[in-house]
């Protein structure tokens, strides 16, 4: 792959210790790494062992804080490329140069969880992508949803001390499935539309590289007249938006806790780079207020109904980091690292995030200086008049620091606009200062329901679950019987089928309880509930109709033992690795397993170590011995079973049909062996290897059969 201009910059950092010597920081060369100094065999250490002491002080120092929130994530290198210039919204050149490649670093999250928490949390994704211009970097720092919690950055900090495990025990990790966080959100009216998103299958994706991404604000681009538009900007991934089930996040949160970490490093080491598209939403000036929402409100989006996306480029990601801490930990992302021709909004939410993300990184990554770690700085030289302060790099060389100057001949010297010198949009204000909220942010039930009316019947249904689960771990009633007042005001069934479930009635409610006011608001912050959303269901909002016609990636475990039809195994495997798939021999034990026709088959991994929710589906190849061993084989059995229960494509040749009879799911079966059609969609047996690859993938391609949930009580 060629190198990018950021990669070339990183490369004069990198270290490497092949056939080097082992120094000490200070460059002298070191004899024993494996003994103290001492004063004798036996005696106490020496303060003067400089090499010791050098050694442990490093060690001693070596973390440093988490990010107060979204501590949890991974990273990965790529470029972006726009398609068509973008000439008459934005003179940004990254979006009107067709030839630029600009280099980008991307870093995944999720919200609540420590930095060793697990990756499958109920939980927010962050989606930051910082872009390294030729004129300066861009950060998108982003979200895999397009709305947010709370409409004023005043809320934040209490937002996250409700969500983040409680004060007086630290439980529970990762988890917003506790009193504090639905206390305060059923007070807070105004996060009812996010939290329809945080109980939906968003929460819980499939992969990195299957989720949308989201820049949630309304933005402004500005193209070279000086004429600005509203935009809000999307990452649409190529293959399509996939999430898993509940069950299945929380055992892979035990067996592999690193699981979509895993993922994105496989899968950029294998070659299958992930790739979203740019979209954009534009939004004339003139039609800033001409919808039921408000533009600057977080907790709205403009449905595609009403202002379609615009796809105008592609980021690839084709290169993992050289090292987590010095690339992934270190990087530091800020809304407010904008280029020319990129604007911010008056967003409340946005604006405080403005002053946030540097202020953090000041005491996270020590000082002022954190623009010059590699991975921080951008592609483009910098001079300006900051100095000093701790760990600075940089060597200025200039007599004076100052501007204006005339020893330094007034150098480094302002750039006109027409030159590429950063100016603000000259949005017109004429207000009073007033500490108050906008009347056009109270309608907050309007699109909740439109989110939760757009999405099938399924989706309905682990929202259901969702809410039920987490407020199920409330322990006080009060608040899940606020919470079910406010679920009323979305959906009447949604409340309904949520309170059966916790064993409680839905309170009759006229309107919320709205605890976000000021102390003298004197009835002035009542919601609004007569509000209805122009689009009654958006399609952009259901998984259901996401790309579903193609394997790629998708990882299909092979169960096999000795005595294996080889034949079957070779053709399949072939077949869904032409398509790109990913294959995985799995069997008792490790090592090879020998097939019908005595080829060696290598074992990927035994039934110790995988698991059915690690996989997209199963097949079993025939092979009378193989059979035979997988049929009593538990382990096998409970493979199959959990992946009947998640919802995943089961094939199997016909004559390993007894495998799946000693499943929970052998009622589904085909009744004759030799009608070869099971009477779940989702489960194909065939004689014929060729039928089997073809309905096999185009399964597999579906991602999950979800209505199979509703005999869904298989113990597994
Ligand atoms: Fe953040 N957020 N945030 N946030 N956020 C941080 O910055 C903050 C918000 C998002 O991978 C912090 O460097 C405030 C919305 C991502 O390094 C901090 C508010 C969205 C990441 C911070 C918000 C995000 C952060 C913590 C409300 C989606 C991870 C560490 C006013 C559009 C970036 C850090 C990474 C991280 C503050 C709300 C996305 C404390 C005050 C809305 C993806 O500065």
């Amino acid at each position: 792959m060629p190198e990018t201009k950021k990669d070339t910059d990183l490369n004069a950092d990198k270290e490497k210790a092949d056939a080097q010597s082992m120094t000490t920081n200070q460059g002298v060369k070191i004899n024993d790494d494996q003994n103290s100094l001492k004063a004798g065999d036996r005696g106490s250490t020496l303060m003067e062992d400089f090499i010791f002491r050098e050694k442990m002080t490093h060690f001693d120092h070596e973390r440093i804080p988490e990010r107060v929130v979204h501590a949890r994530g991974t990273g990965a290198h790529g470029y972006f490329k726009v398609y068509e210039s973008q000439e008459a919204l934005t003179k940004a050149k990254f979006l009107t140069d067709t030839s630029a490649e600009t280099p980008v670093f991307i870093r995944f999250s999720t919200v609540a969880g420590s930095r060793g928490s697990t990756d499958l949390a109920r939980d927010v994704r962050g989606f930051a992508v910082k872009f390294y211009t030729e004129e300066g970097n861009f950060d998108l720092v982003g979200n895999n949803m397009p709305v947010f919690f709370i409409q004023d950055a005043m809320k934040f900090p209490d937002l996250i001390h409700a969500v983040k495990p409680e004060p007086h025990h630290e439980m529970p990790q990762a988890a917003s499935a506790h009193d504090t966080f639905w206390d305060f959100i059923s007070l807070m009216p105004e996060s009812t539309h996010m939290i329809m998103w945080l109980m939906s299958d968003r929460a819980l994706p499939r992969s990195y590289r299957m989720m949308e991404g989201f820049g949630v604000h309304t933005f402004r681009l500005v193209n070279e007249a000086g004429v600005s538009h509203f935009v809000k900007f999307h990452w649409k991934p190529l293959l399509g938006v996939h999430s898993i089930a509940w069950d299945e996040a929380q055992k892979i949160s035990g067996k592999d806790p690193d699981f979509h970490r895993r993922d994105l490093w496989e899968a950029i080491e294998s070659g299958a780079y992930p790739e979203w598209e740019l979209g954009i939403q534009v939004v004339p000036e003139e039609d800033e207020h001409k919808y039921e929402f408000d533009l600057l409100d977080p907790t709205k989006i403009i449905p595609e109904e009403l202002v379609p996306v615009q796809r105008i480029g592609k980021l690839t990601l084709n290169r993992n980091p050289d090292n987590f801490f010095a690339e992934t930990e270190q990087v530091a992302f800020h809304v407010g690292n904008v280029v020319p021709g990129i604007d911010f909004t008056n967003d409340p939410l946005m604006q405080g995030r403005l002053f946030s993300y540097t202020d953090t990184q000041l005491i996270r990554l020590g000082g002022p200086n954190f623009h010059e770690i590699p991975i921080n700085r951008p592609v483009v030289p910098i001079h300006n008049n900051q100095r000093d302060g701790f760990m600075r790099q940089q060597i200025n060389t200039n007599r004076t620091s100052y501007n204006p100057n005339s020893i330094g001949s007034g150098c480094p010297f302002q750039v006109g606009k027409m030159q590429g010198g950063f100016t603000s949009y000259a949005e017109r204000i004429d207000a009073h200062k007033i500490r108050a909220r906008s009347k056009s942010f109270f309608d907050h039930f309007s699109q909740a329901t439109l989110f939760y009316n757009s999405q099938s019947e399924p989706e309905k249904e682990h929202m259901v679950n969702a809410l039920s689960f987490e407020l199920g771990k409330v322990e006080i009633k009060e608040i899940r019987e606020r919470m079910l007042g406010i679920l009323s005001l979305v959906d009447k069934g949604l409340a309904g089928q949520v309170a059966r479930n916790l064993g409680l009635s839905v309170p009759e409610v006229e309107k919320p309880i709205n605890k976000g006011v000021p102390a003298d608001a004197n009835g002035e912050y009542e919601p609004v509930l007569d509000v209805k959303s122009s689009v009654d269901k958006s399609v952009a909002l259901s998984m259901a109709g996401t790309v579903k016609d193609s394997i790629k990636t998708r990882k299909i475990a092979f169960l096999v033992a000795d005595g294996v039809n080889d034949d079957s195994v070779i053709t399949m495997q072939d077949q869904l690795l032409d398509q790109g798939a990913v294959v995985e021999i799995i069997s008792a034990r490790l090592g090879t397993v020998s097939g019908e026709n005595n080829t060696i088959i290598p074992v990927n991994k035994s039934l110790l170590t995988a698991a059915s929710v690690f996989y997209d589906a199963v097949y079993i190849p025939g092979g009378s011995l193989s059979v035979g061993k997988l049929e009593k084989d538990p382990d096998a059995i409970h493979f199959l079973n959990e992946a009947y229960r998640h919802c995943k494509a089961i094939a199997a040749d016909n004559d390993a049909l007894p495998v799946l009879q000693a499943t929970y799911f052998s009622k589904k079966l085909p009744k004759e062996t030799s009608k070869g059609k099971a009477s779940d969609e989702g489960i194909i047996v065939q004689t014929e290897i060729g039928m089997l690859v073809k309905e096999f993938t185009a399964a597999v391609a579906k991602h999950r059969f979800w209505e199979r949930e509703e005999e869904r009580k298989v113990p597994a």
